[in-house]
This record gives C-alpha cells, sequence and structure tokens, in this order.
C-alpha cells in the first residue's frame, strides 16, 4: 500500500480511508478510536510485526495524538493539523527509508547496488521523475498504487521496509514541493546523498536545514561516489572536509556513510569483495539491515513520534499563548477605551458648568436689578402708578427684564450648540479609538479565534457607527432647551410652550410683578397704603427674590442633570455595543487557558512514552 500520496493525507486518518465527499466524518471522535483499537481494516502492516509492548505504546502515542488534534483543530491551524497528521500516519506506515538529494547524485544506483538489482533507472542527466517505493513482494512487480511507482522485490531482508526513491530537488519547483509536503512527511530516515565529486550546495543545506528543523527527522548523509578520489589520502580529506561541513552549517557531528554505488555495483556483479570492501557498502548495509533491527526501527518511529508531536505540542501552545496574549492586550486597549470614555464623559458634563454659572449670574443680575425696581416702585409717591398694570409692566420689561432676555437666550442658545458639538466629538472619538485600537487581522481562516475575533471586531465597529448615526445631536438640544422650559413652568406655573425662553421667563416675571403690586389696585387700599406700603414693598422684594431664586435652583438643576443624562446614556449605548466584544474574550480566555493547561499535560504523556520507547525489551 503506497503511503506517499498528498490526497491520501487529507482523506485518511490514522489508517482509515474515509471518501472524500464524507471528509466531514474525520471530526468524529468514534471513528478516530475505533481505528486506534485496531478494528480497522486499514490496519497498519507494521502492527503485524510489533511485539505487544510497542503495540500498546503506540496506540497509547496515537491516543495522546488525537487529543493533540483535537486541540489544534480548535485553532483551526491547517498546517499544524496538516503535520501533526503527517507523523500520526507515518506511526501506521512501514518503516521508510527515503532518498534524498539533488539529480544525479546517485540515489537510484545507491538503491540498486543495494539490492544488487538493476531495479531503478540511472543515468547522467535528470532520470527518476517519480517517486518509486520499492518493497517486499512474492515477485518483481511494478504496480502503480494511488498516482505512485511501487515495486515489488522479493528479498526477505526487505520485510517491514520501504525503500523510496526521489527525483531530485533542483530540478524542478514542482518536484521540490511534492518532495517536502508529501515525502519528507513520511520518512522515517532520510538518506541525504551528496555527490562526492563536488561540495555541498546552497540549496542543499537549505533543504537538510528544512528536513531536520522542520520536521525533526533523523538524516544520515550519504558521501556517494567516493571512488572519484585519487588515492586514500584524497577520499580521506574528502570525508573531512564533507563532515566538518556539514557540522559548521548543523551544529552537530553529522551521521555520514561513504559510499561508491558504483564500486558496490561492480562488486557485487563480479562477486569482488575487495570492490565491495571499498565501496562502503558493508557499512551501509550493516545500518539498515542490522542497526535499524525490527525493534529499532519501532522505537525509532515511537521516538521520532514522539519528538515531533512534543515540538508540535510548543508550537501549539506558542499559538495558544499568542492567542491569550492577544486578548489580554484587546482587553486593556477597551478598559484604557472604558476609562477615555468615562473621563471624556466627565469632562463634558463638567464643563456645562461654564454654561450654567453664567445663566445662574445672568439670573442673580435680573434679581438685583428687579428688587431695586421693586424698592424703587413701591413707594407712596407712585401711589397712581401701581394702579396702572400696563405702564409697570413695560417699565418692567424695560429697566429689569430687556437685557435678560436677549442674554438668556444667547446663553441657551450657545450651551444647544456645545452639546450637539460634544456629542458629535465624544462619538466620533470613541469610533476613532475602536478603530486605531481594534485592528482586523488579515487572515484567510474561515473559523478559530482569528476569524472570529476579526468578524465581531467588524460587527461592533459597524454597531458603533449605527449608534453614532442614531444618536442625533439636535435631539439633544432640543432635550436641554425643554428641560430649561420645565424649569420655568414649575417655578412660575407658566407653560412655555415653543416660545422663546427669554422672553417666556419675562413675561412670567411680568405677570407676577403685577400681581403683587396689584393689591393697591383699590381706592380703598389706597387710604391705608401710606400705612401698608413698606410692608408690602419688603414682601414683593421677598416674593420676587425667591422666585428668581427659585428658577435659578430649578433651572440649573434641570439643565445640569439633562445634560447628565444625555452623556450618560451616550456612554452606555456605547459600552453595550463592545459588550459582545467582551463576552468574547472573557469566553475564550477560558477556553484557551484549559486548552494550554492539556497541551501541558499531553507534553507530559509524550515525553513519558519517548522514555518508554529508550528501554529495550
Ligand atoms: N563515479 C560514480 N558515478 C556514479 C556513482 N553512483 C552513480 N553514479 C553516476 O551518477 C549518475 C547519476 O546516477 P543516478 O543514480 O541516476 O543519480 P540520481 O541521484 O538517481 O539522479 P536523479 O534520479 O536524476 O535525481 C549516473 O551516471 C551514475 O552512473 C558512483 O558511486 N560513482
Ligand atoms: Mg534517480
Amino acid at each position: 500500500m503506497c503511503q506517499f500520496t498528498a490526497r491520501k493525507l487529507h482523506y485518511k486518518l490514522y489508517g482509515l480511508y474515509v471518501p472524500s465527499g464524507r471528509r466531514d466524518v474525520l471530526s468524529s471522535p468514534q471513528i478516530l478510536i475505533i481505528d486506534f483499537l485496531g478494528y480497522n481494516s486499514g490496519t497498519p502492516e507494521n502492527m503485524q510485526i510489533l511485539g505487544e509492548k510497542y503495540s500498546k505504546i503506540i496506540l497509547e502515542e496515537k491516543l495522546l495524538l488525537q487529543s493533540l488534534l483535537a486541540e489544534i483543530k480548535e485553532l483551526s491551524d491547517k498546517e499544524l493539523e496538516y503535520r501533526l497528521i503527517s507523523v500520526s500516519e507515518s506511526l501506521d506506515n512501514l518503516f521508510s527509508i527515503v532518498f534524498i538529494g539533488e539529480f544525479s547524485t546517485g540515489k537510484s544506483s545507491v538503491i540498486n547496488a543495494l539490492l544488487g538489482e538493476e531495479v531503478l533507472p540511472k543515468g547522467i542527466t535528470p532520470t527518476t521523475d517519480e517517486i518509486t517505493v520499492i518493497k517486499y513482494g512474492d515477485r518483481r512487480e511494478e504496480i502503480a498504487e494511488n498516482g505512485c511507482r511501487v515495486i515489488t522485490v522479493p528479498q526477505e531482508r526487505l520485510k517491514g521496509l520501504f525503500i523510496v526513491d526521489t527525483p531530485g530537488t533542483n530540478v524542478t519547483i514542482e518536484q521540490h514541493e511534492r518532495l517536502t509536503q508529501d515525502y519528507i512527511p513520511k520518512a522515517d530516515i532520510v538518506f541525504f546523498t551528496i555527490g562526492a565529486e563536488r561540495a555541498v550546495t546552497g540549496s542543499e543545506a537549505r533543504l537538510i536545514k528544512f528536513i531536520k528543523e522542520s520536521w525533526l527527522k533523523n538524516i544520515v548523509f550519504l558521501l556517494n561516489k567516493i571512488d572519484v578520489a585519487a588515492d586514500d589520502q584524497e577520499l580521506g580529506s574528502l570525508i573531512r572536509h564533507t563532515r566538518d561541513e556539514l557540522e559548521r552549517s548543523f551544529g552537530v557531528k553529522p551521521h555520514l556513510i561513504p559510499v561508491s554505488a558504483r564500486l558496490a555495483w561492480e562488486g557485487k556483479t563480479a562477486s569482488d569483495s575487495e570492490l565491495l570492501s571499498r565501496s562502503g557498502f558493508e557499512a551501509l548495509e550493516q545500518y539498515i539491515f542490522d542497526t535499524l533491527s525490527e525493534e529499532e526501527r519501532i522505537r525509532m518511529k515511537i521516538r521520532s513520534a514522539s519528538e515531533f508531536a512534543l515540538s508540535l505540542c510548543a508550537e501549539t501552545e506558542k499559538v495558544l499563548d499568542g492567542h491569550i496574549g492577544r486578548i489580554s492586550e484587546d482587553m486593556q486597549r477597551l478598559d484604557e477605551y472604558g476609562k477615555k470614555l468615562d473621563s471624556m464623559k466627565d469632562e463634558i458634563v463638567g464643563n456645562a458648568s461654564q454654561f450654567t454659572e453664567r445663566i445662574r449670574s445672568r439670573l442673580l443680575e435680573f434679581k438685583t436689578r428687579g428688587i431695586e425696581y421693586i424698592d424703587e416702585l413701591m413707594r407712596f409717591a407712585n401711589i397712581f402708578k401701581l394702579m396702572n398694570k400696563q405702564k409697570i409692566a413695560k417699565e418692567f420689561e424695560y429697566r429689569v427684564s430687556r437685557q435678560t432676555v436677549s442674554e438668556l437666550e444667547k446663553d441657551l442658545d450657545a450651551m444647544v450648540i456645545w452639546t450637539e458639538k460634544s456629542a458629535r466629538t465624544l462619538l466620533d472619538s470613541t469610533l476613532d479609538f475602536y478603530n486605531r485600537s481594534m485592528k482586523p487581522d488579515i487572515s484567510s481562516a474561515t473559523t478559530g479565534f482569528i476569524y472570529d475575533r476579526t468578524r465581531l471586531v467588524d460587527t461592533v465597529r459597524k454597531e458603533l457607527e449605527t449608534k453614532r448615526k442614531a444618536i442625533d445631536p439636535a435631539t439633544l438640544g432640543g432635550n436641554l432647551v425643554d428641560s430649561a422650559r420645565g424649569a420655568v413652568a414649575s417655578v412660575l406655573g407658566v407653560q412655555v410652550g415653543s416660545l422663546a425662553l427669554g422672553a417666556a421667563v419675562v413675561s412670567a416675571f411680568s405677570s407676577l410683578l403685577v400681581d403683587i403690586t396689584g393689591i393697591l389696585a383699590t381706592v380703598a387700599v389706597m387710604a391705608t397704603a401710606f400705612a401698608i406700603l413698606p410692608r408690602k414693598r419688603r414682601d414683593a422684594m421677598k416674593e420676587f427674590g425667591s422666585k428668581v431664586d427659585a428658577l435659578i435652583e430649578e433651572m440649573i438643576s434641570g439643565v445640569s442633570s439633562q445634560i447628565e443624562r444625555d452623556f450618560s446614556g451616550i456612554k452606555i449605548q456605547v459600552n453595550d455595543s463592545l459588550l459582545p466584544l467582551r463576552n468574547f474574550y472573557k469566553t475564550e480566555k477560558e477556553k484557551l487557558s484549559e486548552s494550554r493547561a492539556r497541551v501541558n499535560g499531553l507534553k507530559s504523556g509524550l515525553g513519558e512514552i519517548r522514555e518508554r520507547a529508550e528501554l529495550k525489551s
């Protein structure tokens, strides 16, 4: 069974074949568990040759991988998912030795020489054009399996092994991509073949780095074509040089086997032990067929799967930490935003006092002028004037209230304009702050935290924009005028209606004045006027003063509390819009932290499996 196709990677999980149209079932945990327990027909071939001990370890390891997969799936990280599935699949496959290297380094020749049969074509130009899997079979046969070329060879020692020949990595980008995506992930060991006739190239070094660092694969370097060395001395320095170069590049001592496929082939075909010994193939064959014993291969599989899964755990934790960090940052921004909103609102409400205080001083001046006027008016000398209500009203308007009328109108107009402007500023600057601090992510993901966050950030922005449109600053200005009118109505008992406020106040006070002076407007009273006038004057001054004071208090408290209400309302609406985002962060943070704790637990499980695989039976 060829396991080396990218397509298959997506269709198959843990040895279970799932039709392409039913990939949704892959998320079903039951299916995975059934497969783990080995009831599935796709049970790995190598299970048959595993001892009970290793079968158990592999089973446990796969359960851990399954749990890790569940965590990764939640993150919707396709790359991590793909890598985890690859490692899990490689546990199901036979032990795979994958030959990788640039073209004409002798990969196919080495495999032919190993087998002692011309199984693969070789040549000086790019020759291998397709991945070729060599495995044990009753007879020599070439078959196509799932888009792979498979050659079966009846050699007992191939049992339990896949030997994989690949096209030169530098032939085409497409080949290179297939190799890196499909074949390297499945390799249990990579035989990186270098031609001795030239130095290690930059592209070779990059590929080695990728195999080692991205996939943590075991690499054995085959320095092929050592027959090009003129003598033992040149051969020695060639090997030393390559070893040093690899060590310098990758920081670790390379496992290097110097070979000559040509000498091995000639040695084998001519039964020339001298050539065979010079070919270095004895060491190579000993490594493949003895050192990599059946048990060692299984142990290596378990070990590298654990190591790789551990590195995926670390990457998963990194992604989780990134998300958790992101939430904290965003929450901090939202808190800052809340504080900013509070302080802006408080500032606006505080600034309203400049207007209310001006209203107070206008009305206090009005009060002073009014009292002076009453004091002057309610004298015995004015006894006839006091009987002329119209004249008094006119005079009062002219001397006391005319100035207040226009001042009060102007003050109220200014306050309305200021309120509208403040409301607009509050709404615009909150939206602006939001847009600057809550940036949506650019990601192709269609599920997961980043996708959900971006969607929600966008929804909240739209909601804030809708709110901004819905809150009409002109309505707020209108509310303010209404509250001032309400104060007049409650203190002076006049329904102001749509009348200009200043005029209303003045007319109300004019009639108040007429009322309090009107007591003298009868002949009978006139007779006693001399006696009662001082008291009446005092009473009138007092009543006028206290009415103006009451108006001042009512008007200021009415207007102030209206402003407080309006701007608190805006604040509540803005905070309400942010609520879905806050709630999302709260639940996500819990979810992600729990997942992080679970991944941490999986790490100890995988570490333990790795240690158990170290103990030889
Ligand atoms: N001198 C010498 N030549 C070798 C040796 N091994 C292979 N060659 C030659 O190198 C050339 C390439 O050999 P292949 O086995 O086709 O190399 P490959 O790496 O499979 O090449 P591609 O399939 O194209 O990637 C052929 O001409 C071989 O005869 C060797 O050990 N010594
Ligand atoms: Mg080849």
